[in-house]
């Protein structure tokens, strides 16, 4: 398949301004019409219009309303001899929405007609210049059969409905804003709607609408509240209203995705919409609020400022992950509760991105080349394209931040522009500033791949009264990039005294002292840093590096146990207090994993962990972080970093033999968690009541490990009936999670329970798959019931969310279930790839990724992963999306 690259973008040869469309919609056989405005682009004159289309069948082709001769080339529609004015085109094609397995384009669900265009499905639909660049004015009517699809919906406002003949109707919507075609939309069908009107602070009124199945509206009151809370917040925070007269959201339980942003009609996976409290969980309270203010936010960036290509994908994915972060925090409103979303973002981000900055799919924030578009929607150009935007937030300040978005939306509103772009506005807006000053070497955040490992180190000089951090960072190669300049990177820092109190800061060259905190700007290979006027301490200073995780680096600090039991318990960051916890057990964990040894816990350590537990002043949310130890691949990256192979079953051996140790070492501190935070009261999912039901059902899940090896039954007996009679899906599945974490016999009973209640609720369901996958393995038992799963009446392998419920919790959640010494997960996965490939090409990709860091396994790992790779890559019928993965992998 052929390569996209960066590098090669031309402006398109004609624009196309208005475009207007006539849908018949029908599931078999789609009729589409559409009338364009098009206009040659006077930089390129004489070229012909190749229009994109795929898998649609063409009936006519009009030029000023003569039929004119095309070709194909490939699967493009190829006009030439057009004229070299302004003239109109029509073009007449049909499709296939109920044959639409891929659930891109126009695709039928649950009866119903949806679309998802980005990034390259509208040509799926129609024949059109699908590139960003190309923003026009739609006019869309739907016609219909009006009892099977009462609801008739598009981008902007209906302007005009009625009834036809034949039991058909029809409804006309006209989106007053240039938008590109990955922004259309369109959804048919039997569906009912919560709406609200809101008036915003200029005074205009909005009606905001949530649009579900009948059976759902019950579930819409948090989506409903999340979209208000979203609308006032970009207002107040960024100045950016709604700039439309209605705002839709559409939850779909076919999607391939999360969401999408299309212009005034966001389609939803129904996973980020429907929520109550004995169906959804926590997370998924806070992740609906997330993702409906991520796309909610995408309204300004993305939608009024667009990306030039699909190169600049960060340009709108990376600024709106900042922007739905910030918002989550703000709405979490504390500090406490602001550091805990900050923590979980950045454990997503090393869990997740730092292997992918590391293997075969390691691209640039802005990749320079791909094969599938669809395969780039990484966590790089989303969430460290977040962190970019973020390090430019830290160098400018918030104020600054605000004056170059400002700046930004007053250059390029309505335009498709480029991540430089994005750049060059918010340095313009501060001149002098850190940002603004070393503009092009902080860009190479946007071309250069890998995760800069940033060391440390410091040496105190009491006589002296100095303390001088030096810093020296290193990017490894990754694939097509063998040598890396040095990256701008903000290091924020303070330094504690011995007994943990902070220190007042004077930098060398400062005239006086002020504040506890310095963001020092580490730009070459390696720099110092003097802190002067420390005279009279008892002892070394204990530096507190890369506050609130300041860049997207490896820290590696070779500090010592006590210096980490200090930041543990004194830090005034509550980022490094977390990173603290989190060496002192990964030291452990590899500890053991490396020595081949059992793992055994020492006092301090446990004490430090009791003492957490039960420190007043700590939130519960914080506690539940502090006491989660590193994941199991967390610690897989961590060994891979340090060159040792990775074995995934010891690493899951050493995690488990730390979980039943604390289990039995606090047993009575975990009775006393469990009592002090549990509640039956209403449920409420605000961050308080969030941390309370995380802390409490951590305590269960060791009450119950323990349970194990006591043989006492009370906290399995318990557990069981807290998933019969719990108040919420949280504590239902907390309890669940509990008895399957520690393999006990009521684990059965309890999965049963669940399916007899909730088999009608898709996303329990969902849940229930997903738990049972996720479990943690012991002797295959996991592994096989996952072999069991996939043939259960329920197990939809063409659902996305239910595909993913099994397949992409053992292929990249669950490593010690698919990494097997008999190899028997490889051949698994490779089964899978291929059986879903076959028709969801974006989902098998997805999955495909669970075996791209093979290189690192351990043997017998290792070779048999490949095995399967090579396996798979043999394979003649393979989509592009697919090959492009297991092809990287391969290199
Ligand atoms: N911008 C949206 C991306 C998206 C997508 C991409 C490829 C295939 C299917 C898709 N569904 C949604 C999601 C977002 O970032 O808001
Ligand atoms: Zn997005």
């Amino acid at each position: 398949s052929t390569v996209v690259r960066r590098e090669d973008y031309t402006a398109p040869s004609h624009w196309i301004r208005t475009v207007d469309l006539t849908f018949d919609l029908d599931p078999a056989k789609t009729l589409v019409i559409s009338r364009m405005s098009v206009e040659p682009n006077t930089e390129r004159p004489g070229q012909p219009l190749r229009l994109d289309g795929e898998d649609i069948t063409l009936t006519r082709v009009l030029v000023n309303g003569e039929s004119i001769s095309f070709r194909f080339e490939g699967q493009q529609l190829v006009l030439e001899h057009l004229p070299a004015e302004p003239f109109s085109l029509e073009i007449r094609n049909t499709c296939a929405p109920e044959k639409n397995t891929e659930l891109s384009g126009l695709y039928t669900s649950g009866g119903s007609f949806f679309t998802q265009c980005e990034a390259q499905g509208f040509r799926r639909i129609t024949y059109f210049l699908d590139r960003p660049d190309v923003m026009a004015l739609y006019t869309v009517t739907l016609r219909a059969n009006a009892k099977a699809y009462p609801v008739l919906l598009s981008n902007g406002n209906r302007v005009e409905h009625g009834t036809l003949d034949n039991g058909r109707h029809f409804a006309t919507w006209v989106d007053p804003h240039p938008k590109p075609s990955y922004l259309f939309a369109l959804v048919a069908g039997a569906l009912v709607c919560r709406e609200q009107c809101v008036r915003s602070r200029s005074g205009k009124d909005h009606l905001l609408q949530v649009y579900v199945r009948a059976g759902d509206l019950d579930k819409t009151e948090h989506a409903m509240n999340s979209l208000i809370a979203s609308v006032v917040w970009d207002e107040a925070r960024f100045g950016l209203s709604l700039d439309l007269e209605r705002f839709m959201i559409v939850a779909v339980s076919d999607f391939n995705m999360g969401a999408m942003e299309n212009k005034g009609l966001n389609i939803f996976n129904t996973k980020f919409v429907l929520a109550n409290p004995a169906t959804a969980t926590d997370t998924d309270y806070a992740n609906i609020e997330a993702v409906v203010g991520h796309e909610y936010f995408h309204n300004w960036t993305g939608n009024r400022v667009t990306c030039r290509d699909w190169f600049q994908l960060s340009l709108k994915e990376g600024l709106t992950v900042y922007r739905d972060q910030e918002f989550s925090q703000d709405m979490a409103g504390v500090a406490s509760a602001r550091a805990v979303k900050r923590i979980e973002d950045v454990r997503q981000l090393r869990q997740m991105q730092f292997p992918e900055d590391a293997g075969p799919m390691a691209h640039p924030v802005r990749p320079e080349q791909y094969q599938a578009i669809d395969n780039f929607y990484t966590t790089t150009v989303y969430e460290k394209g977040a962190e970019v935007v973020r390090m430019m937030a830290t160098l400018v300040g918030r104020e600054g931040f605000r004056r170059g978005m400002d700046l930004y939306f007053a250059r390029h509103d309505g335009q498709a522009v480029t991540c430089d772009d994005f750049a060059q506005a918010i340095a313009d807006a501060n001149p002098g500033s850190d940002l603004a000053t070393r503009l092009d070497s902080f860009k190479r955040w946007y071309s250069q791949a890998g995760t800069p490992r940033v060391s440390a180190s410091g040496h105190y000089d009491p006589g002296a009264g100095t303390y001088t951090v030096t810093l020296a960072q290193h990017t490894p190669a990754t694939p097509g990039q063998p040598v890396k300049l040095p990256f701008v990177i903000p290091v924020a820092m303070g330094l504690l005294d011995s007994d943990g109190r902070p220190l007042l800061l004077q930098l060398q060259g400062e005239s006086q002292y002020g504040g506890t905190e310095r963001v020092l700007v580490l730009e070459q290979a390696n720099q110092a840093f003097v802190f002067t006027g420390l005279y009279g301490l008892t002892g070394e200073p204990v530096p507190s590096l890369l506050r609130g995780f300041s860049a997207p680096v490896i820290l590696e600090w070779a500090a010592t146990e006590r210096q980490l039991f200090t930041l543990l318990h004194h830090d005034t960051d509550p980022t490094n207090r977390w990173e603290a916890a989190q060496r002192l057990g990964l030291l452990r964990l590899m500890g053991a994993v490396q020595s081949g040894r059992p793992l055994q816990l020492d006092a301090a350590y446990i004490d430090a962990q009791r003492a957490v537990l039960r420190d007043p002043s700590l939130d519960a949310a914080f506690k539940d972080l502090l006491l989660t130890p590193p994941s199991e691949g967390y610690v897989a990256e961590q060994l891979a970093a340090a060159g040792v192979p990775v074995d995934p079953p010891a690493i899951h051996a050493a995690r488990e033999a730390m979980r039943s140790q604390l289990a039995q070492a606090l047993f009575d501190d975990w009775v006393w968690a469990f009592e002090a935070h549990h509640d039956n009261g209403a449920y409420r999912p605000d961050p308080v009541s969030t941390g309370r039901r995380a802390l409490a059902n951590l305590a269960l899940a060791h009450l119950v490990l323990d349970a194990g090896r006591s043989g006492d039954p009370v906290w399995p007996g318990r557990a069981y009936q807290r998933v019969q009679d719990a108040g919420n899906f949280t504590d239902r599945q907390g309890a669940l999670i509990a008895l399957l974490g520690a393999h006990h016999a009521l684990a059965e009973l309890a999965l049963a329970r669940v399916h007899a209640q909730f088999k009608h609720e898709a996303l329990v369901i969902d849940r229930w798959f997903a738990l049972q996958a996720g479990a943690p393995e012991r002797d295959g038992q996991v592994f096989q019931r996952i072999k069991t799963l996939v043939h259960h009446p329920d197990f939809l392998v063409r659902n996305p969310n239910r595909a993913r419920s099994v397949l992409t919790t053992l292929f990249h959640l669950n490593p010690s279930a698919l990494h097997r010494a008999d190899a028997a997960g490889y051949v698994f996965w490779a089964e899978k790839v291929v059986e879903v490939d076959a028709f969801n090409p974006q989902l098998a990709a997805r999955l495909a990724r669970g075996l791209d860091r093979w290189r690192v396994l351990a043997e017998p790992y290792r070779s048999a992963a490949h095995e399967a790779l090579c396996r798979v890559a043999a394979r003649t019928e393979l989509s592009p999306d697919t090959r492009e993965i297991v092809g990287r992998s391969l290199a």
